[in-house]
């Protein structure tokens, strides 16, 4: 299948980590938890939506307009990343919560857990506390409710759909989708010449070298937009960034677009 990259998004970007520091945090981070989601009875359809960064408006939209998405028939699945850049985290979970969505933990809904708890170390950041920063990611912390946070905490890495041989996973994958370390399902985009996994910009997307044999579907990679490998295809459209929304819905393999109201937050 062809590849839609479009030219900004391939702007270089520098590092954020080397591998021994990425290898660091893999070590460190919680073990690897999967779950599998059982059939959906026909004419149920699986709804997987890429990466919603608090947009809630355009969230709705996309299930209630787009898709008239029936509870109750229809199961809901999220690749994660449902919290900070766009204006409103605290509806997202509410409206995951509302639809029954079961969601992958993305690479920011764990930051927000990780002051929650103000969990030591704070791996991205071990020398910082909530005393000493103020970041999206803390205020969010603060001011999530109860339910919210139990909703962030409950989150698996991995979401098993038997049914269609798939997989859903916030960020990226190893061809054995059990051996990949939680830290790579939240954050890697690319693969090196030594065929790791890793979560700097520029390289070969991990995806379009994934040899399957189940069907993944992602997100995480804002910059590339759509994906459509074959065998796994990349959801992060980059709503928050004011571009849009994408659904994958099972069984058609139908992509389902909304727009964004506004740009949200700079940068991709
Ligand atoms: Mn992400």
């Amino acid at each position: 299948m062809d590849q839609i990259i479009p030219p900004s998004s391939l702007r270089p970007r520098p590092p954020k980590k080397s591998q021994a520091e990425q290898a660091s945090l893999r070590a460190v981070s919680e073990p690897l938890r999967i779950v599998s989601l059982p059939p959906t009875p026909y004419p149920g359809r699986v709804v997987i939506v890429g990466d919603i960064h608090g947009c809630n408006i355009e969230f709705r939209e996309l299930l209630e307009q787009k898709l008239n998405f029936k509870k109750g028939a229809d199961q809901l699945v999220l690749v994660g990343d449902l919290v900070a850049k766009g204006p409103d985290s605290a509806g997202v979970i509410d409206t995951a919560i509302e639809y029954g969505a079961k969601s992958c933990m993305g690479n920011h809904d764990w930051t927000v857990l990780r002051w929650a708890k103000r969990a030591t170390p704070y791996l991205p950041n071990p020398d910082a506390s909530l005393a000493q920063r103020e970041t999206p990611h803390t205020r969010l912390a603060n001011n999530l409710s109860p339910d919210q946070l139990a909703y962030l905490q409950q989150m698996p890495h991995i979401i098993e759909l038997p049914q269609y041989d798939a997989i859903v996973v916030h960020a990226g994958v190893r061809a054995v989708y059990q051996e990949t370390p939680s830290y790579d399902c939240m954050h890697v985009r690319t693969q090196t010449e030594d065929g790791l996994l890793d979560e700097n910009f520029d390289g070969t997307p991990w995806a379009s070298v994934y040899p399957g044999p189940k069907f993944v579907l992602f997100g995480h990679d804002a910059r590339r937009r759509l994906q459509k490998h074959d065998h796994a295809c990349g959801l992060d459209t980059g709503c928050s960034y004011g571009n849009e929304l994408t659904a994958y819905v099972f069984p058609q393999g139908e992509l389902v677009t909304v727009t964004a109201k506004a740009q949200y937050a700079k940068g991709e």
